[in-house]
């Protein structure tokens, strides 16, 4: 039956993929993107916690490479880790239907930087569809899979904060899709991406872009709302929203399909208006292929590219005003939780004045005031990398005060591979790794991994114990502490790998506080 809820597009997007018959989705957390593969597990639907991106990404490929319908989340810099399979799938297509939920972070509020997915779609040949409210998500999602399995393409849904996390009435379809039942079809042309075949599949992919955009400009997502002056607007997602507030008086094209985009449907759209405008959230994606196309639009002011836009914002657009924005209102810093397992790792490297290449997790917030204890944090699991680059060619002195520290879950997301740099190109001075292991991804709200020894419906799954994978890989040195029981020999054995030139581990074992009381249940349950 169909119904009517309120939803968040996170939710929207879920309902929308379980009804489009979706057996499987994967997906690495990441905010604001991560309650879809939460709310899709609720809703009785099969999703998994992959250990990161790509690797998720490749899961669902594989199902859709046996014909069934698939969807892998994450958020935008996760496509970063995902962008190899990307690239390549674009090329071998798929048999099912594939979806990549990407959820951008335009302001910045929870992220490492500001990228626009919607760059992705362009490089790769990757359809890209951008709800504007929760409805918008539940049909869209809808579309793409429909999408991607009429033309074979994997599709990419962009989300925003803004969409994601707003809650809005979802009229759900009373149209639902049974899952296709997987089966092996066998090409090999289509799916061994050797230069031969290869060569062959990138012409293909150019064709269907050819025939999506022809599509698109006759029966795609679009929606002209008219206006009564001479005023059109060009905009997409939320920004649309917001165009409409603004400025009531504007005919707006409404895009739904961003890549590829309908050209002659806005440059026709443009034609007779007097004064145009592209309003669109972070970069001027939709400016630049307008004006490539020919189209008379002007660039907005720089500043409008960053931070998310406000129906105010989009006013001053409108107005051309170029003038500094009012700083935003200050905020207290987020910091670590009272008594935080991180805080007592941190106390002890600022206390010997530790250089630290850190990660990204809680633990960042040690690089604020009152601790101010790191020094970098650029992607997950650079800490091991650029801690290893540092100790290389620091003086011997400084070289020896570098910590590489890293979270639980950012260590089977990436820290495998620097331990194996670690281990293969060890500096002169030896190196020490500290994985901060609070049994849980606690940054995005307590997620499970594979080194939690539970999957993401919290049931229990093979554990992977992290001294066990560093001794494997050959470290010699391999501690595991309680950092809050065991504080003073966390220290002692942190001063005396320093001092060695050897390559150390140092495991600070202690639940998030705010997982430890859900840890003893879930022990309770299936002791
Ligand atoms: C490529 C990528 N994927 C996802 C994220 C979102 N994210 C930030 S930190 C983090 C993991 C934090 O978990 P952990 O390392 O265990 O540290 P904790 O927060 O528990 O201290 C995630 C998933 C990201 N920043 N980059």
């Amino acid at each position: 039956m169909p119904e009517r809820k309120l939803l968040s597009g996170n939710e929207a997007v879920a309902l929308g993929a379980l009804h489009s018959g979706c057996v499987r989705c994967t997906g690495y957390p990441g905010t604001p993107s991560s309650e879809v593969l939460e709310t899709f597990n609720t809703l009785g639907g099969q999703a998994e916690w992959s250990p990161n991106e790509k690797v998720a990404a490749e899961v669902a490929l594989g199902v859709a490479f046996a014909g069934a319908y698939a969807m892998v989340t994450m958020k935008h810099v996760g496509l970063n880790v995902a962008a190899d399979v990307l690239f390549t799938c674009a090329y071998s297509g798929v048999q099912g239907a594939l979806v990549f939920v990407v959820a951008d972070d335009p302001g910045l509020a929870s992220s490492q930087d500001e990228q626009d997915t919607r760059r992705y779609g362009i490089a790769a040949g990757v359809p890209v569809i951008e709800p504007a409210d929760s409805q918008e998500c539940y049909d869209y999602v809808r579309l793409a899979f429909m999408m991607s399995s009429r033309w074979k393409t994997p599709v990419i849904l962009r989300m925003t904060t803004r969409i994601s996390h707003t809650t809005g009435i979802v009229q759900s379809s009373d149209k639902i899709e049974a899952p296709v039942r997987p089966h092996f079809i066998r090409d090999i042309p289509g799916r061994v991406m050797i230069p031969g075949h290869a060569r062959i599949k990138h012409k293909d992919l150019r064709a269907r872009l050819t025939e999506i955009q022809a599509w698109c400009e006759k029966e795609g997502p679009n929606t002209i709302l008219p206006g009564t002056s001479g005023i059109g607007i060009v905009s997409c997602g939320v920004a649309g929203m917001h165009a409409r507030e603004a400025c009531p008086e504007a005919s707006i094209l409404k895009l739904g399909l961003t890549y590829p985009m309908p050209t002659k449907l806005i440059l026709g759209f443009l034609k007779d208006k007097t004064q145009r405008f592209v309003i669109e959230e972070n970069d001027p994606f939709l400016v630049e292929q307008i004006r490539a196309a020919g189209g008379d639009v002007p660039w907005n002011p720089e500043i409008y590219r960053m931070g998310e836009l406000t129906v105010d914002r989009v006013r001053r657009i409108l107005k051309g005003d170029n003038n500094p924005e009012p700083p935003p209102p200050k905020v207290r810093p987020p910091q670590l939780c009272q008594a935080c397992p991180h805080g007592f790792v941190f106390e002890i490297l600022k206390k010997h004045n530790c250089i630290v290449a850190g990660d990204i997790g809680c633990y960042t917030l040690a690089a604020l005031p009152p601790l101010s204890a790191m020094d970098s944090q650029i992607c997950m699991g650079a800490s091991i990398g650029v801690g290893l680059g540092l100790r290389h060619v620091l003086p011997a002195d400084e070289a020896r005060r570098v910590v590489s520290v890293i979270g639980d879950s950012t260590f089977m997301h990436s820290g495998l591979t620097g331990v194996a740099e670690m281990v293969y190109n060890p500096p002169a001075t030896g190196h020490v790794l500290i994985v901060l292991d609070n049994l849980t991804t606690a940054m995005t709200g307590l997620q499970e991994h594979p080194s939690t020894g539970r999957r993401l419906n919290r049931e229990p799954a093979t554990r992977i114990m992290i001294e066990d994978v560093v001794l494997a890989m050959g470290v010699k040195n391999v501690l595991v502490l309680d950092q809050v029981r065991q504080g003073d020999e966390f220290e002692a054995a942190l001063l005396s790998a320093l001092k060695s030139n050897e390559l150390t581990v140092i495991i600070g074992r202690r639940p998030c506080l705010l997982v430890a009381n859900r840890i003893l249940s879930y022990e309770k349950k299936h002791s």
